[in-house]
């Protein structure tokens, strides 16, 4: 008997579903006690949303060495911000239209190699 799999990363927001496949009952149980399923008999099912990043070890509270754990991250971008869905350009209305080009006032055009 075992969690299959028995580590699970996953983002945060993420709902995991435990779904006994067994004839045993068995109970899902967080090490740390936040979450606990109760008695889950064959094709039963429990599910728990993580919200926060970490690393959260639970057992069977009726076998105990059936043990796992879910890793919970937050993907970050490179400024490591937390990333987030954009769905309209944050700046549409472009401000370089290109008048370095259109308005040269060349005053230093003998500058360069002298
Ligand atoms: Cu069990």
């Amino acid at each position: 008997m075992a969690f299959n799999p028995n580590i699970v990363y996953i983002q945060t927001g993420t709902t995991v579903y435990w779904v006994n496949k067994d004839l045993t009952t068995h109970r899902v149980i967080s090490n740390s006690g936040i979450f606990d399923s109760g008695n889950l008999t064959n094709g039963q099912s429990f599910n728990y949303t993580f919200s926060q990043a970490g690393n959260y070890t639970y057992h069977c509270a009726i076998h105990p060495s059936m043990t796992g754990s879910i890793v919970v991250f937050t993907m970050t971008n490179n400024t490591g911000s937390p990333m987030t869905t954009q769905t309209t350009p944050t700046n549409p209305t472009s401000t370089n239209t290109g008048s370095s080009n259109t308005n040269p006032t060349g005053t230093g055009t003998g500058a360069i190699g002298y």
